[in-house]
């Protein structure tokens, strides 16, 4: 057995059944090490974006890691940022990067790159191994590490002589330690807080947006007469008929700020002290108000929904939570397609224990109302604002959960970065319904170019957010790379594309023309 070998096996008795894939000359022997191993299913991804959105989407739905497959230093970069929003929403994630041999490193070949300095950005646990008689065991140790809350990356880096010479045994996986749970005192000091009169605000995110956690906290806010909200961008948040709605720090700055104005006190729950995307020319960066004070419940690494459950045991005494009647609306018979009459198709149409992947940028900003009381669902955003997640993520998404609808919500700019992603869903016959936000623009930017401060944009600042000089043909492009592709213009249109693209076997695409 060599290294490579013994690593794919150490894989298998760790629980990782899924490496995501896009391999060169120094992954050889662990492409050939999965023939001889049973229980790993290899994805291949034509690209390393497509690799890293994927193993996000999996281990979000998964709950566990998958692998990944990159090659050396080029393809660890091709696929960092998809990792970037993998390490903000805590996927635990197992990087295995090829390397050039031992010896061969110092010469200095065309794909040397230095890649622990790639990697260390991002991954709190990273090696390179040193022999062939550590990999097993220096995999074991990686698939530990992306398991320890808060969820992580963990970057193994294999030389390709530690592949093909001898392995050592299988490795075991070390003890992953239990999430920490919030002393009694904190549990105390907050409810304090919450039963002082003074407006409360308990702000939401990480695990706390899970259905259980949710219930809590709105029993909480029932039984104290405060409030919630999650933050943001959430890496998973469970909604829909019989749970309980949250609204979300709106994205742009004022209606942040507006929105958060008037509280004294903000309680973090895996949330972090609200900061706008960016800085603004005359905005804050906080966006809380100066004089109230932030509190923390519950960080990232500790156990958010005991947290809640506890300081509902104090504070909500017989309050029930404020679950979302089923509610559908209905469809508008003609009428444009913008984001309101989007957004009630598929309040109409998302289908039971669906998976929802956002990537819509401005077309979804408001999605939520209107899709409040639809059956239950998942819904999955981008969560470290680098554009180019979605079709990976519905990809992950599906094959963690192959039992379940995924559908991907995704703005046509975003969509264009990792657009490969399409043919993997196809490869593996993935049922994911891809919907394209067709304004053929960068929309958010022009916004943006007035937020900052750079009035009256001329021509050449106007064309470097125009995608309608070609405009892309996303039936052609989705037919070449293997997926049924619809185009509609109207909302009747979109929505008989929908109700097909759910009844159709494997992956579907739409392309909503706005
Ligand atoms: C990796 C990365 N590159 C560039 C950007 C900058 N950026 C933010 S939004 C955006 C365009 C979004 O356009 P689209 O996805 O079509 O959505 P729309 O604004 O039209 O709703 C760009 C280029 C980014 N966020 N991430």
């Amino acid at each position: 057995m060599n290294g490579a070998e013994s690593l794919v096996r150490t894989l298998v008795a760790g629980d990782v059944e899924v490496c995501f894939a896009n391999p060169g000359t120094s992954e050889m022997h662990f492409v050939a090490a999965l023939d001889r191993v049973d229980g790993i299913r290899c994805v291949l991804c034509l690209f390393e974006g497509v690799v890293t959105g994927a193993a996000d989407g999996y281990a979000r739905m998964a709950e566990k890691p998958a692998a990944t497959l990159l090659h050396l230093g080029p393809g660890l970069a091709n696929g960092l940022a998809n990792i970037h929003n993998a390490s903000r929403a805590r996927s635990p994630m197992i990087n295995v990067v090829g390397e050039h041999a031992t010896y061969h490193l110092e010469h200095d070949a065309p794909l040397t790159a230095d890649i622990e300095m790639l990697a260390r950005q991002y991954s709190p646990w990273m090696k390179t191994s040193r022999s062939s008689r550590d990999v097993a065991a220096d995999g074991a140790e990686a698939i530990a590490a992306a398991q320890t809350a808060p969820g992580q990356i963990a970057t193994l880096i294999l030389p390709a002589d530690t592949a093909w010479s001898e392995g050592g045994p299988v490795a075991t996986v070390p003890a992953i330690p239990e999430r920490e749970t919030v002393d009694e005192a904190v549990i105390d000091a907050i409810a304090a807080i919450l039963t002082s009169g003074e407006k409360t605000l308990l702000l939401l995110g990480d695990r706390a947006v899970r259905a259980r956690p949710l219930e809590d906290a709105s029993r909480i806010a029932r039984g104290t007469g405060q409030h919630v909200m999650a933050q943001t961008s959430n890496a998973r948040m469970e909604r829909g008929a019989g749970r309980v709605a949250v609204d979300r720090i709106p994205y742009p700055v004022d209606q942040a700020v507006e929105k958060l104005e008037g509280f004294k006190h903000i309680v973090l729950v895996g949330a972090k002290d609200p900061v706008g995307f960016f800085g603004y020319p005359g905005k804050p960066s906080r966006l809380a108000p100066e004089s109230c004070e932030i509190h923390l419940l519950a960080d990232i690494t500790q156990d958010q929904a005991d947290a809640l459950a506890r300081l509902a045991g104090k504070v909500a005494g017989d309050a029930t939570p404020d679950l979302t009647p089923a509610h559908r609306p209905e469809i508008p018979e003609d009428g444009p397609l913008d984001p309101a009459s989007i957004a009630l198709v598929l309040g109409a149409l998302i289908p039971e224990n669906a998976i929802i992947t956002d990537e819509s940028v401005t077309t979804g900003r408001n999605f939520f109302p209107a899709t409040a009381g639809a059956p239950p669902h998942d819904w999955l955003q981008l969560t470290g604002g680098a554009i180019g997640v979605g079709i990976p993520l519905a990809t992950g998404a599906a094959i963690a959960c192959p039992d379940r609808q995924v559908i991907a919500l995704e703005a046509d700019g975003s969509g264009m970065y990792t657009v490969q992603g399409l043919w993997t869903q196809a490869r593996e016959k993935l049922n994911i319904l891809n919907c394209i936000w067709s304004n053929r623009s960068y929309a958010i930017l022009n916004g943006e170019l007035a937020n900052v401060g750079a009035e009256n944009p001329g021509p050449k600042a106007r064309d470097m957010l125009s995608l309608d000089h070609p405009a892309i043909d996303w039936v052609s492009v989705a037919e070449g790379l293997g997926v049924t592709a619809r185009r509609v213009e109207t909302v009747p249109e979109f929505a008989a594309a929908f109700r097909e693209g759910l009844a159709h076997e494997g992956p579907f695409l739409i392309e909503v023309v706005m």
